[in-house]
């Protein structure tokens, strides 16, 4: 049987991070789904529907390998989407200590809840320091995006096209 993951996530915006583990993930797994997840606890940026778009562009000119969809979930748990699509594995990606600390009672309860399993995945240390909110906070004062996430964010922030 092939083996299925999701990377879920809040996106807002995807980062250069984020990129990093979905391209690792995709090299381990038959099958991805980056998953927009709504997080009712974070104000967000962008709609879900942008954040979809500049996840599709990023994946797409980064060149990812392998068999990626993109879609998004607000109808209720996580682990819901994963068995529907036959994922028995989440994938998250770790900056820190402190990501270790929130992930992992997530981590315990997913597994009760569906048998589903959490991976960590370590990225790039060159890009372990950046964070969505990182970049909202850059971009909402006029400064330069472009380190820190993929070109097609860059393009789409820089642009002032978030304030339409
Ligand atoms: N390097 C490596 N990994 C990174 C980086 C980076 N620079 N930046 C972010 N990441 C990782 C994060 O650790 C996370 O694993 C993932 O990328 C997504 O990050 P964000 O910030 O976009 O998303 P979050 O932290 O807001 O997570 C949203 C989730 C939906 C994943 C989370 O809230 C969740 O799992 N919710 C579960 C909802 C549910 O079903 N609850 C009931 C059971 S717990």
């Amino acid at each position: 049987s092939s083996r299925i993951a999701v990377v879920p996530g809040s996106f807002d915006p995807p980062t250069l991070g984020h990129l990093d583990v979905i391209r690792r993930a995709a090299a381990l797994y038959d099958e991805l789904h980056v998953l927009v997840v709504h997080n009712p606890g974070k104000e967000a940026m962008l709609p879900i529907a942008q954040r979809l778009s500049l996840l599709e562009q990023s994946i797409a000119e980064d060149g990812v390998v392998g068999d990626v969809t993109v879609a998004s979930w607000s109808m209720g748990l996580l682990v819901d989407y994963a068995t529907d699509v036959g994922a028995g594995v989440l994938v998250k990606g770790i900056r820190s200590q402190v990501d270790v600390a929130y992930e992992t009672p997530m981590a315990i309860v997913n597994r009760h809840l569906a048998h589903v399993e959490t991976v960590f995945l370590l990225p790039d240390p060159a890009h372990a320091l950046v964070s969505s909110s990182l970049v909202r906070q850059v971009a909402a004062l006029g400064g330069d995006v472009s380190p820190f996430v993929p070109p097609a964010v860059a393009r789409f922030l820089d642009t002032g096209a978030r304030d339409i």
